[in-house]
């Protein structure tokens, strides 16, 4: 498959976080709505209420199956508003799904809830992680240790916290100074609390210093995701309001990582967010754009293609649908 795809044409799902679990191939993507607000920078406009999961046995071959609602916001019982973009790890038979979600003061935390099977019915925790804040877990499992990257800058809420403490205001870094970096934390053995105190996964150009928070082509914004190739931690993100998808190369699961390049030039839509996994021997990228909505930022479809790496490494850049990249 050498064109992007789109995977759910009947319903609007974005933000795919993607995983093999028993041989198949399993999607947790947000399930965006129309919900009538207003487009602002704060993403109010992005109000999901609850998940589906999906699977494939074959990406090549395309059929998607839809397992239906897993989880709604009006099942867990510390929710406020908005549930953005969730993963999924599995370990010892259970199912783990960490989810961001506002609580009833308008703030982001990170929620966990457990299943049996990797396409649900999720039960969320009572409370959300003790000490979680921002968006966007992505968890990345190891020899048997579970890590997980999230943050988000603007709607997500990360301006608002320095060294893992809420400041009295959000505080953005001057445009030289380091920018806001990404959270990298490791879970409890059981899964459900953090194991350490959240650090930054730092990301440095190729002279080893940190990307400044001017820098918005390269410094982070929001949508991690980890993966490993020949032996190398591989860093992906958005820079948001520049609408690429970079990725960062580092030799262990905290970083520091190097920046390298653009996975995705930009989609149709503002958010840009993917997962990328290997699957029957190919790489794949799934991501989202707004074409099939004719541009309505809140309602994002599926797509997947597959994604290539040069000899050395470096990953080929993709065009995304602004590019006019045509689709099937
Ligand atoms: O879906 C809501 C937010 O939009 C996600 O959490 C971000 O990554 C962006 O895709």
């Amino acid at each position: 498959m050498k064109q992007a795809k789109y995977l759910v044409p009947n319903d609007y799902m974005a933000d795919p976080a993607v995983h093999v679990f028993n041989g198949k191939l399993y999607i947790y993507p947000s399930h965006d709505r129309e919900s009538g607000i207003p487009e602002n920078d704060n993403g109010d406009h992005f109000d999901m209420n609850d998940y589906h999961v999906f699977s494939m046995d074959d990406v090549e071959e395309g059929r998607v199956t839809d397992h239906g609602v897993v989880l709604k916001v009006a099942d867990i019982p510390w929710a406020g508003r908005q549930l953005w973009d969730c993963d999924v790890a599995h370990k010892n038979g259970k199912y783990y799904m960490y989810f961001p979600l506002k609580d009833k003061n308008d703030i982001f935390r990170i929620g966990v809830a457990t299943a049996d099977r990797p396409e649900g019915f999720f039960t969320p925790e009572k409370r959300p992680i003790p000490g979680s804040y921002s968006i966007d877990p992505a968890i990345f499992e190891e020899n048997g240790k579970y890590y997980m990257y999230f943050g988000g800058i603007w709607g997500g809420q990360l301006q608002r916290y320095r060294s893992n403490k809420a400041l009295e205001s959000a505080c953005f870094p001057a445009n030289s100074e380091p920018a806001i970096c990404p959270k990298v934390v490791r879970l409890s053995d059981d899964m459900l609390e953090f194991a350490e105190e959240p650090r930054d996964a730092l990301i440095l150009d190729q002279n080893g210093k940190p990307l400044t928070q001017g820098d918005t082509t390269r410094r982070f914004f929001e949508a991690s995701w980890m993966h490993k190739y020949n032996g190398k931690y591989y860093y992906s993100y958005s820079t948001g309001d520049t609408h690429l998808l970079c990725y960062a190369v580092g030799d262990n699961p905290y970083g520091p990582f190097t920046y390298q390049g653009v996975i995705l030039t930009p989609v149709v839509g503002w958010t840009t967010h993917h997962a990328i996994v290997e699957f029957k021997g190919k790489w794949y990228l799934f991501h989202h754009d707004c074409v099939p909505s004719q541009g309505k930022t809140w309602l994002r479809s599926l797509k997947v293609v597959e994604l290539e790496y040069n000899a050395d490494g470096t990953i080929k850049t993709v065009a995304g649908s602004v590019a006019g990249q045509s689709v099937t």
